[in-house]
């Protein structure tokens, strides 16, 4: 049996690279019953049945894995918003934080299209971010703008594009790798957002070493299966004050002596990112209830 790494799945079709040739392969019997079994990013074993096509037999055991975009083995997900048009959904972005920080991955933080904003919007954008701790990068594909800086967090990584659509998450791969020449769309005036250009989530090379996957864009998602009590600890920005809090378990919400509520009156935390965390808590709590 042969060993290669799914680099795109689309309507049933499975693209295997193996030995640098990309066959076209199918799922065994078993595998077609759930529709995420197969995920680009797999490493899988494939059982030959013509030239260049096959069977996949068998997956083999994953390091990471994401819902969505669906994506096995990345180490680094890109969370790409524009700063306008369209403009940023910022729950968006903390609910894809939360996915990312639940699935073990760390992500970047991009803001793209800074051509079209001023500093005092990217100021705004980013800052609730870089006190969360987390990376941020602001860049434009259609300027250069950080592109470089960009390029650096790629190398040596498996990283996954992910933002909704009209981001600009093609074209920023396209600026780093004018080769990969991605198809990109415009953002339709009318609705403010972008019209799904890409199609399919697709892995590249970017230099030996350096993969890079693009996905289709997305404008809503679920939370992941968690204990609602855990989910402070996917704001890394809450975690330094969580002990301080008077009581133990303490939910942040509507309790006496919570630490972290402190913290979002004082500066330290993100208003908005506070008002996200217990959006998300109500959430986790309303699926409780209901199983
Ligand atoms: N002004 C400006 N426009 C940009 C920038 N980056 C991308 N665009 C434009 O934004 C539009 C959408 O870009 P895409 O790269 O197709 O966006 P995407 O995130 O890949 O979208 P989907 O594939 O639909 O998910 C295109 O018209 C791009 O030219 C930027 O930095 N500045
Ligand atoms: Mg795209
Ligand atoms: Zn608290």
């Amino acid at each position: 049996m042969l060993q290669g790494v799914v680099v795109r799945a689309y309507s049933g079709f499975y693209y295997v690279e193996i030995n640098d040739e990309i066959w076209e392969c199918r799922l065994r019997g078993k595998f077609r019953l759930t529709r995420q079994s197969v995920l680009a990013g797999d490493r899988v074993r494939v059982r030959q049945t013509g030239d260049k096509t096959g069977v996949i037999e068998e997956v083999l055991p994953r390091a990471t894995e994401l819902d969505r975009p669906p994506v096995a083995n990345v180490d680094q997900v890109i969370l790409t918003f524009a700063c306008a048009e369209p403009d940023p959904q910022t729950e968006l972005l903390d609910r894809m934080l939360v996915q990312a920080e639940a699935a073990g991955l760390s992500p970047v933080i991009c803001f793209n299209k800074v051509d079209l904003v001023n500093d005092e919007t990217v100021e705004e954008l980013t800052s609730p971010y870089q006190k969360a701790g987390y990376p941020v990068l602001v860049t434009s594909a259609v300027r250069g703008t950080g592109v470089e800086q960009f390029r650096q967090y790629l190398r040596g990584h498996i990283s996954v594009f992910a933002g909704p659509s009209g981001s600009g998450k093609s074209s920023l791969l396209n600026a780093v790798h004018p080769g990969f020449r991605l198809k990109t769309g415009r953002v339709s005036k009318k609705i403010g957002r972008g019209r799904h250009t890409t199609r399919y989530t697709e892995l590249l090379e970017l230099e030996p070493g350096s993969l890079v996957v693009d996905t289709p864009g997305f404008s809503s998602l679920h939370l992941p299966e968690m204990d609602k009590r855990r989910l402070d600890q996917m704001f890394p920005e809450f975690i330094s004050h969580i002990d301080n809090c008077r009581f133990n378990g303490c939910l942040h919400r509507a309790e006496p002596g919570c630490a972290v509520k402190q913290a979002v009156e004082e500066g330290l935390i993100s208003r908005e990112r506070y008002a996200h965390y217990l959006v998300f808590l109500e959430e986790l709590a309303v699926r409780e209830r209901r199983y």
